[in-house]
């Protein structure tokens, strides 16, 4: 179905509902980064909200660095964002991103996703979506990949173990247009509340969480064992170890099994 398959200005325009987000947009075909083409527009002053997708990312990104795979059928979207708070605040920024990004996929979907921390999007155990946040004093470029109608087969073995699509989890392809509209208003809304009302941005996060309560292995400048206890307002992960409460501000984390091992018969 072409409209499921190819977001179109018009047709986001259309299913808007937004004041600021998305009222500029530009949808391209494919790009490197549709993070890159957004700091470009913000370096030459696009106004906050200017939105940015592309149907395909040949050099997709994650944190660090990291490949993020983006063929056509996913939702590639990036937005200029002049955010008054300073940068030790947008950890928390990027978690409100990735709430919003659950808030537009369920609706548009009736599943239940949830976050890991700190930005990634999941359904069962998998990775449906990430977000990245990058930025320079005067402007952070807001960016967020959901693999909506990607089918099974498109991942590499090695992601296939990790990664899902909604296309994969419902059977049956998503609206882009839709989910891109929706995107755009969640993204509005949790943008407004992570200034005004940092405690419900950790509020909807414990309600979303997959790691909360959860032991998990910690990996950041050090790795260690861990149960998570819940986030603190810049976005840090709050971790109970044997030696006390570790406050993460950057890393991974893995679940680790609860149940105690048992010795083979
Ligand atoms: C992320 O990084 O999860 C952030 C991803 C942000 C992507 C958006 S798309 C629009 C905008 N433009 C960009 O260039 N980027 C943003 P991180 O937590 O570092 O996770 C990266 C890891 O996720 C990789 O090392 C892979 O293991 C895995 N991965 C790569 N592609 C994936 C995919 N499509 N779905 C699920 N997992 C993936």
């Amino acid at each position: 179905m072409l409209t499921a398959q190819h977001p179109t200005a018009d047709e986001i325009s259309r299913r808007l509902h937004t004041v600021r987000f998305g009222r500029v947009i530009h949808v391209l075909d494919v790009v490197a980064s549709t993070n890159d083409v957004a700091k470009q527009l913000a370096e030459a002053g696009a106004e906050e909200g200017t939105a940015v997708i592309a149907r395909e990312q040949v050099a997709g990104r994650g944190r660090r660095d990291r490949r993020w795979v983006s063929p056509r059928g996913g939702l590639w979207a990036s937005m200029v964002l002049r955010p008054p708070l300073p940068a030790e605040a947008w950890p928390l920024l990027g978690c409100a991103l990735a709430l919003a990004a659950c808030d537009a996929i369920d609706a548009a979907t009736g599943l239940r996703t949830g976050v890991k921390w700190p930005n990634d999007v999941m359904i069962r155990s998998r990775k449906l979506g990430g977000v990245l946040v990058e930025g320079t004093p005067e402007f952070a470029v807001g960016g967020v990949g959901i693999n909506a109608n990607i089918p099974e087969g498109a991942f590499d073995q090695a992601l296939a173990q990790a990664a899902t699509s909604l296309q994969i989890v419902t059977g049956h392809p998503v609206d882009l247009n839709t989910l891109a509209a929706g995107l755009l208003g969640a993204i509005e809304r949790s943008y407004a509340q992570w200034q005004a009302d940092k405690t419900s941005i950790v509020e909807e996060w414990r309600r979303r969480s997959v790691v909360l309560g959860q032991l998990v292995r910690v990996i950041g400048a050090t790795a260690f064992d861990g149960v998570v206890e819940g986030l603190d307002e810049t976005g840090a992960l709050l971790v109970r170890t044997a030696e006390g409460l570790q406050v993460v501000r950057a890393g991974e984390v893995s679940i680790r099994l609860t149940e105690p091992e048992r010795p083979r018969e």
